[in-house]
């Protein structure tokens, strides 16, 4: 053994002998302040959690995050380029597709198709079912792309909105129709994400609500609102006002009561912008009946009832007026439905009002 060699030797038996540990203390000075938990972390830490646990879930849960990083990011450029404006065709409610609503409606389904853990989806853009032919997917999957196409040109807050079934019928067999058409009491999982002045996802899967925000800089969504509860009761009323000459008197008898109790008007015309916000802040989000839309606005499959399951989790409540949302037995793709949602005193409120 040279002098080389035998140096070595010494030293290794030394630092065996005389090594020390200290266990790991987060450093607590600004210098090292936490960034926190990733999306990814606090999926792999719940996943058992998951309903069925299979890990199939958690990864169509990564792919929506993935397509909405894009969505984000191409958002954000609305203004520069040629991204913003009207497609120059209709959806199948006749409404006109903003250039960015079929960007977005074209990310989720690629995510969800290369994904393969999804066999269909129910999309707002789309007539009919997009069958994925992934052969081994489990998972049927309505989503509204870009919720509150009116505010893209503007540059406000505007959304994404999903649901997540499991499918009924024999994992590889032709879609039928009793796989997309399930209750919304039959989600396994749903979520919003809300591109505003940060943008978030916030998502369940039956187990509480928790809420994620993208940083940039690092392209990772993090937890930023921890199990989210909606205040019981608030301020806060949602409604078009340019549609309450033509809705029920029990809705103008509420408002008025609202009025008169000194509550604040708050609306966006994005659902998820307005659901976010009486989320934390304690409200109420009003879509009934009108003569132009009798049955209401808002679409059952892909807005309602992801938001309906979300504000259950998070102690609030939903109703078509009547009834539960979640109860609610689909019949067609693109139904709509009369929509109350929010604080449960005050959808509970707005309930015992005659005519409702
Ligand atoms: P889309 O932009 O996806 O078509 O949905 C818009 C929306 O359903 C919902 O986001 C709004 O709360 C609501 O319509 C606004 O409707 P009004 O413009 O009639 O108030």
């Amino acid at each position: 053994m040279g002098y080389r060699e035998l140096a070595f030797w010494d030293f290794s038996v030394y630092w065996f002998k005389v090594m020390k540990t200290k266990p790991y203390k987060q450093d607590t000075s600004p210098l090292g302040y936490a960034v926190g938990v990733t999306l990814d972390r606090f999926i792999k830490s719940n996943q058992a959690d998951f309903p069925y646990a299979t890990g199939e879930l958690s990864q169509l849960l990564r792919d929506i995050a993935l397509a909405t990083k894009i969505v984000s990011r191409e958002i954000s450029r609305a203004g520069l380029g040629q991204i913003t404006g009207a497609f120059g065709q209709t959806n199948v409610q006749g409404e006109e597709q903003q250039k960015l609503d079929v960007m977005a409606n074209i990310r989720f389904t690629r995510a969800l198709t290369k994904g393969g853990e999804v066999c269909a989806v129910v999309s707002e853009e789309d007539d009919e079912v997009i069958d994925l032919q992934n052969k081994t997917g489990k998972y049927v999957v309505a989503i509204d792309p870009l919720d509150g196409s009116s505010n893209i040109d503007v540059n406000v807050s505007i959304g994404t909105i999903f649901s997540i079934y499991r499918r009924v019928t024999p994992v590889g067999s032709p879609i039928q129709p009793e796989d997309v058409l399930q209750k919304g009491s039959e989600q396994v999982a749903a979520g919003y994400v809300l591109y505003g002045s940060s943008t978030m996802l916030v998502f369940t899967t039956g187990k509480g609500v928790n809420g994620f925000t993208h940083e940039q800089s690092l392209g990772e969504f993090f937890l930023s609102h921890k199990d989210i509860m909606a205040p019981a009761t608030g301020q806060i009323y949602s409604i078009n006002d340019g549609i309450t000459p033509s809705v029920d008197k029990g809705i103008l008898d509420y408002l008025t009561d609202c009025k008169q109790k000194g509550r604040t008007a708050r609306y966006i015309g994005s659902l998820v912008a307005d659901f976010h916000r009486n989320l934390l802040k304690g409200g109420i989000y009003m879509y009934p009946a009108t003569v132009a839309n009798p049955r209401g606005k808002i679409r059952l499959l892909y807005e309602a009832n992801a938001l309906a399951f979300i504000v259950e989790q998070a102690g609030g409540q939903a109703t078509d007026g009547r009834n539960r949302i979640l109860d609610i037995e689909p019949l067609s793709l693109h139904q709509r439905t009369p929509f109350f949602i929010g604080s449960s005193e005050l959808v509970a409120e707005l309930s015992s009002y005659s005519g409702l």
